[in-house]
């Protein structure tokens, strides 16, 4: 796709904690800058992937004040003056939020405080919960849908989140599907990258990994009796990365069904890639998944995915080709199918090979960055959102 010349100053403001859309919004970034795009990070902490310094990255930190009569901080409000200090500050042409709740709430707020004549346009982009769990909460729900229908342009990760907005919220506005990408660069098989697969997966076991923010949506049980299923036939470890409020549980439960040892909780780590490098098999069981970003990162490095029919899985993972699909709960399908993954070798590679191509055919971070681009050109040329 060609590129633009017209450079561009954005704000980006996601989550900076671990988790997709943050990642997803910070590599944007970088690589947007890059192109020469001058990018404002606006957040109240730095991106965790924003470690070092870029050329032509800027970060604005939303200051979260304390008063005694607030028990919750209106981090909406402190985000929207932010936004709206930033945008007249550097001249900003468009702010770009990822996750829509509160953020596009707080870009809606800062618009209306530059004005009626101020060019500014804010691109919102789904990600998931925003739309399939919190923003469809009563306490959320027309908040969130108001602030989709009021952003300039609005970005969904998957055609599967596109339909459930539509259908949630009774969209009417257009809405693009630009998935998630990966560096595929990066993300790569290497002989020579520190993989540390001995200490990982001593005695030649077999590596299955899973990552995540181990949320319920993520059905750890699932997870935990499918390796429990696999160990019994054959010898393996599950590397487990992430953290949150199912770590606990499955923990327990891996000791119950007595693969206690065979599970590393490795908690949140930034060596995803190395990771990845020496793994045989990535898990995944979730409930919903809009897109599901470590699948992608396991898929550009090779490893083949076994995931539920949970949503957008469905439009990355070739069902039979570079991985394959269960229904969610099936715990007996997917260890069924990993089992025979991870034990006939011919199978493997050829998955392997082509979870690869799949990723550089449709979700190289160049080409997704470049229809990013290409949508900011047409929103800034779009007339306002609210018909100004
Ligand atoms: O929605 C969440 O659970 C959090 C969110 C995030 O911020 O990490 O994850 C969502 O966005 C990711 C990036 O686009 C997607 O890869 C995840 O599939 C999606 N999570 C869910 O839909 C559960």
């Amino acid at each position: 796709m060609a590129r633009r010349a017209e450079k561009l100053r954005i704000g980006i403001t996601c989550y900076p904690t671990f988790g997709g859309s943050g990642v997803l919004a910070t590599e944007l970034g970088k690589q947007l800058a890059l192109q020469g795009h001058e990018i404002h990070f606006i957040s109240y902490a730095l991106p965790y992937r924003l470690k070092g310094f870029y050329s032509n990255v800027y970060f604005h930190e939303v200051q979260v004040s304390s008063y005694p009569l607030f028990e919750y901080q209106p981090y909406t409000l402190t985000l929207a003056v932010k936004m709206h200090a930033v945008t007249e500050e550097y001249g900003l042409d468009l702010l770009h939020v990822h996750y829509a709740i509160p953020h596009a709430t707080s870009a809606w707020i800062a618009k209306e405080m530059l004005g009626r004549d101020h060019p500014i346009k804010v691109i919102t982009t789904l990600h998931g919960t925003d739309i399939t769990l919190v923003g469809a909460e009563a306490s959320f729900k027309s908040i969130t849908r108001f602030s989709i229908e009021r952003s300039d342009g609005v970005t969904a990760v998957s055609r599967y989140l596109h339909q459930h907005t539509v259908g949630e919220f009774q969209i009417k506005r257009a809405i693009e599907i630009i998935p998630n990408f990966v560096d595929t660069e990066l993300f790569q098989r290497s002989p020579v990258k520190d993989c540390s697969r001995d200490m990982l997966a001593p005695d030649g076991s077999k590596v299955i990994i899973h990552i995540s923010n181990m949320r319920p949506v993520k059905r750890m049980g699932d997870l935990i009796r499918v390796f429990a299923a696999v160990r019994s036939r054959i010898k393996a470890r599950l590397i487990l990365v992430g953290d949150g409020p199912e770590r606990a549980g499955a923990y327990q439960l891996a000791e119950q069904l007595g693969v206690g040892g065979d599970c590393v909780f490795l908690g949140a780590q930034e060596s995803i890639a190395s990771l990845l490098n020496c793994s045989d098999l990535y898990l995944q069981t979730s409930a919903t998944e809009s897109f599901g970003l470590s699948i992608l990162e396991a898929l550009s490095t090779g490893v083949p995915v076994i995931s539920t029919r949970c949503g957008g899985p469905e439009e990355v993972v070739l069902h039979g080709e570079c991985g394959f699909l269960s229904e969610v709960g099936d715990v007996e399908d997917m260890a069924a199918n990993s089992i025979r993954l991870l034990t006939d070798s011919d199978m493997h590679r050829a998955f392997s090979r082509k979870a690869r191509e799949r990723v550089i055919e449709n979700y190289t971070i160049q080409d997704i960055t470049a229809r990013y681009e290409e949508y900011y050109h047409r929103v800034l040329q779009s007339p306002n959102s609210s018909g100004r």
